[in-house]
Order: structure tokens, then sequence, then C-alpha cells
């Protein structure tokens, strides 16, 4: 009987040390990427039902033309704003509004998102956004969260990297070409590689027209802007002037070029400039007193200016370094006293694959890797002790694994002077393994994780419909209090609140009100042939009160939110009887809301 008590109590004291052993070896090997408990930080990183985000996420959205609104921390997607593309969600690229400012566009690439300023920090008013395809700039107020201006950039394609004015506020938006491109149009002027040149544009951030471009030899890729409202930047991979991948790949060393912002004032002031194709140009190729060349490893991609101003840090992609470059010495180089590689302050090894760089606002960087498919995060001023010091110790202090291979890594108010060090989105291309298989187009994986401590903690893996390739993440406070529920109704010239049907020849137009549940007029008829524009004004103030409008048969449908005024204008060319209904579920007789249109056959 005593031996087998002892028996059994032996087997129960092997079972629990062999549990407690198991527990600690998962304790152990847990990396930060199973952790989805709640932040130690004190961080919320969770937002229940009914609760809201602390942070507005504005992230492009790459070919699919469009930027999306995200919350974080709980990476809800809460709406997609079209920019260049057409969508039948909101009837963007369907009404004569948007159509005059698309201008037959239907597709898009957006690449950087980026908000207005002022005092280098956001002032919450206005996003803006390139269109990378078809050479474009666009702005989004908003109190509307709708695009209000397009520009359109010439002399210029692959425009890639944007930027705005900083500092006092922003009346200056930068955009890059990626692409060398010719002005001529005959075959040997296109074929000389010499007469191939790229272009920093500088648009008006309120009229949103194009005020002068400084034309370069190298190609210009990424960009920024300083703090202080005198330099901007962009990387250049094309230094070779190549056309071939390998060509493009020949130098070890490419450039971080700068442009001096006073000095291209003084020029437009003096009329120093050419004219081409209605753009007032200024030559600032090497050797230009408008621009500097600071030399980097080879092929760098991003350029991010740190958030007390002091520093700006461009990626190696091909090289496994960061550059740094003391934004205090540019004066001195312009001026000639110092040499612009003088400017280079710390090169740090860092990882393989390095695109893009945020900061937490204590001093550190966080740079994403392509290739290591990792965040990883250095000190700066620790790079900079030990620049060129054999044996230094490394300036890293932490890595993370993302999944995987991430392009642009953003991080809470990076982009202002006042970065938080909360959170940072690595938004990786590839998602792989991480959601179920929906066939050969896979989703992007959006991750967010936890910087408040000194270890990175990946908090949720979230997909992503193609292609956020940047975002920027602005609290709450700065937003909220600008967005509005309902337009001004007299913002639109033709706003009605009478129902009317008029014709002149064979132009029909009628203006129509939406109230819930009924449109305004019950009956319209025209004739085949009769050129019809419909002024549809939503009536209803109720917030979130939507209505839409499609005719049957017609490839016609858009919404009218609360107060707002849209129009379509169309030939009336099928004969016979279509429903117009409203397409937004908007009362319990949505159904019933609906008129007829009526076509004489000719
Ligand atoms: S680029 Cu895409 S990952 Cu267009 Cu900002 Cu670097
Ligand atoms: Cu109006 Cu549905
Ligand atoms: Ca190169």
């Amino acid at each position: 009987m005593t031996m087998r008590i002892n028996k059994r109590g032996r087997a129960w004291t092997l079972a629990v040390f062999v549990l407690v052993v198991f527990g600690a070896l998962i304790a152990f090997y847990r990396t930060p990427d199973d952790s989805f408990a709640d932040s130690k930080s004190g961080l919320r990183d969770k937002v229940l039902p009914g609760e809201l985000d602390d942070y507005y996420g504005f992230f492009s959205g790459g070919h699919s033309g469009e930027i999306r609104i995200v919350g974080i921390p709980s990476m809800r997607v809460m709406k997609r704003v079209p920019v260049f593309n057409l969508d039948s969600g909101s009837g963007w690229g369907i009404t004569n509004e948007s159509k005059a400012l698309l201008k037959g566009q239907v597709v898009g690439d957006t690449h950087h998102v980026q908000g207005s300023y002022v005092d280098g920090t956001y002032d919450g008013k206005f996003l803006w956004v390139n269109d990378k395809s078809n050479n474009k700039l666009a702005r989004i107020r908003t109190d509307y969260m709708e695009v209000d201006a397009i520009v359109e950039i010439p002399n210029s394609q692959g425009t890639h990297g944007t930027f705005p004015q900083r500092y006092p506020q922003t009346d200056w938006i930068i955009t890059n070409s990626e692409f060398r491109t010719p002005y001529a149009t005959d075959l040997a002027g296109m074929s000389d590689k010499a007469n191939f040149h790229g272009v920093h544009t500088i648009t008006d951030a309120h009229k949103m027209e194009v005020i002068a471009q400084v034309t370069t030899s190298v190609n210009l890729d990424l960009a920024a802007t300083g703090y202080r409202g005198k330099y901007s930047f962009a990387t250049s991979y094309n230094s070779e002037g190549g056309v071939t991948l390998s060509e493009m790949l020949a130098k070890d060393s490419d450039y971080l070029v700068v442009f001096n912002w006073d000095r291209i004032k003084k020029r437009l002031a003096d009329g120093n400039f050419e004219t081409v194709n209605g753009v007032k140009m200024m030559d600032g190729k090497a050797g230009s007193d408008l621009t500097l060349y600071i030399p980097v490893p080879k092929n760098p991609h991003g350029v991010n200016i740190s958030p007390d101003g002091k520093y700006a840090i461009a990626s190696g992609k091909v090289s496994p370094t960061a550059t740094v470059v003391a934004l205090d010495k540019l004066d001195d180089a312009f001026a000639g006293k110092i040499q612009p590689i003088d400017c280079v302050v710390a090169q740090p090894e860092i990882g393989l694959g390095p695109l893009h760089t945020t900061y937490d606002g204590n001093g550190n960087a966080f740079t994403s890797l392509f290739i290591d498919s990792q965040i990883v995060k250095w000190n700066i001023q620790a790079a900079i002790d030990g620049y060129k010091k054999p044996g230094a110790k490394s300036p890293v202090i932490d890595r993370l694994d993302v999944h995987y291979q991430v392009g642009h890594t953003m991080a809470s108010m990076a982009e202002t002077k006042e970065a938080d060090g909360n959170f940072l989105i690595s938004l990786n291309k590839i998602s792989k393994d991480r959601f179920l298989n929906v066939g050969p187009l896979k989703p992007e994986n959006d991750q967010l994780v936890d910087i408040s401590q000194k270890k990175m903690r990946l908090i949720k893996d979230e997909p992503s419909y193609i292609e956020p390739h940047d975002c920027i993440i602005v609290r709450r406070d700065i937003i909220e209090p600008l967005v509005k529920d309902r337009v001004k109704m007299d913002e639109h010239p033709n706003f009605t609140t009478e129902n009317s049907i008029e014709r002149d020849g064979k132009k029909v137009t009628v203006r129509l009100t939406a109230n819930a549940p009924v449109f305004g007029i019950q009956e319209v008829a025209v004739k085949q042939g009769d050129e019809v524009t419909f002024y549809v004004t939503n009536n209803d103030e109720i917030p979130d009160l939507t209505h839409g409008f499609a005719i049957s048969n017609y490839n016609i449908n858009f919404v009218v939110g609360p107060y707002q005024t849209k129009s379509v204008t169309f030939v009336a060319d099928k004969p016979g009887l279509y429903w117009i209904y409203c397409t937004n579920f908007c009362h319990a007789l949505h159904l019933e809301m609906r008129l007829r249109f009526l076509v004489e056959a000719a």
C-alpha cells in the first residue's frame, strides 16, 4: 500500500516537473510576435466594440488608385476615398463633378499620402497623394474626405516621391520624377540618353498649380522637406544615367540631392528661368547653385527627416547601410565652405535591403529591411558617435521579424515634430502563409507594432487589398474636430430644394431632390437622343443618411451625402422605361424610393 502511494506521488511530482519545464521553455521561446496579450507599456492596443480609435491612418492604395482611412490601433478600414480611380460605390468617375477633376482618368497609382502642416506638425486640413502612373498630384479636403483638386505634373514621368512644406506652413508641395525622360518627340531626340532629365516639381498647395521645376541629369525618387522651410530632398538611384537595370547598378554610389529653396525663390523673382511646356524651368544639374549632390551608397531608396529636424536619413536599398546627413551642415555646403560628403555624419550597417526610416521622437530610428523582412531599431546618436570608429558598438537596439518583405514603415506622428513613439506600421508586400488562401493574388499584410518599449512588440496582422505603399498616422484630436457630417448645401452652384424639368432644344435639365424615402419627381419623360442632366440634391440633414441614384441600364450610379449635390449628363440613347432607384439603404421604404425615366423612341 505504502509502495503504491509513493509511486503515485512520484508520478505526480514528475508530471508537475515536466509541465513546469515545458512551460518555462515555451515562455522562453515565445518571440514578441507570438504575443497578443495586453501591452505592459499601458498603451491601448485593443479597440472594443463601440470604442473609437486613437489615430487616423491615411494609407495610399497603390495601383488601386485610391487612399484609405484606417483606424489605429484597431486597423479597421473606415473608408476608401477614390482619387485617381473609378469607384462604383461612391460614383467617383461617374458624376460630372468628379469627371471634371479626373479628365477621363480611370486608373492611378497612389504611393505617398502626406498631410498639410503648420509649424512642423499637421493642421489636419488637407492631404495630398501622388499618381505615379499618370503624373498627377491630388488634394483631399479632410472635412469631407473628398478630392477637391488634381494637378497634372508636366515634363515628368514616374511622379513618385511627394512631400509638403513643413514650415512655417504648407505653401509648396514637391514631387519627384523617378523616370528620366527627354522633352524631344523625334526619334533621334528620344534615343539620346544625354537628353534625359529628372525633375523636382514645386506646386502651389493652395492654387494647386505648378510653380516651377528644377531639372537634374540624375533620376529623383523619394522626397522629403526639412523643418525650416529651406530645403527639399530627393534620393537618386540612377546617377549613372542608365536606362537598363545593369546600367543603373553600375556605380557603388548615387546621391541624396538637396534643393535650395531661397535660391529657387530668387530665380523666380529675378525671372531667371526658361519656360518649357508652359512651366518655369531651372537647371539644377551638377554644378548648379540650386542643388547639392551628397554621395550615398548604391541605389538608395527612402529619405526621411528626423522629428527634431536635425537629420535626413537615406536608406541604402542595395547597400546594407543608412546614411545620416546633418542638416545644419547644409548652409555651409551650399556656401562652398565644406564638401557635400562632409554633411554625412553616420553610416551604420543595419541589415539587408533598407527601404524607409521612421522615428519614435526619442532619438531612435526604425528602418524597414526588405530583404531581411525586419524592422530594425537603432539609435541615431550612437550611430553618429561610432561613425568611422573601428570596433565601435553597433547602434542597433532591436530587430523585429515582419511577415514578409516590408516596404514602407511609419510610426505615429513620425513625420512631424510631435512624433510620439507609440505605434508603428509595417507595410509588408507579401503575406504568404498569414491568411486564408484567396487565389494567386494574395492580400498584403499591414502589421501593427508597439514601439513604446525598448523591444518592439507585434500586435496585429491585417490583410489589405493592393497595395498600400505608405501611410501617415495622425492623432485623432487633430482630424476629428474638422470632419463634417454634412456638406454646405450651397457649395454646389446647382443645389436644389425644388424639383423641376426644363427643356432647351434637345437639352433637358432635371433638378431632383432626394428626401427619404422619396425623390421629388415621380416621372421624367424625354425623347431618344436628348442630352439629359440630372442635378440631385440630398435634402436630408441627418448624419449618415445617404441616397443613391442609379438609372437602370444606363451605366449611371452614384451617391449623394446629406446636403450634397451631384450631377450627371448623358445622352438618352436607349428608348423605353427605365427605373431610377436609390441604391443606398436609407429608410424602411428604401426599396420604394424610385421614379420612372421614360425615353420616347425617336
Ligand atoms: S516607394 Cu513603395 S515601398 Cu513608392 Cu514609397 Cu518604397
Ligand atoms: Cu434613399 Cu435608399
Ligand atoms: Ca545606381
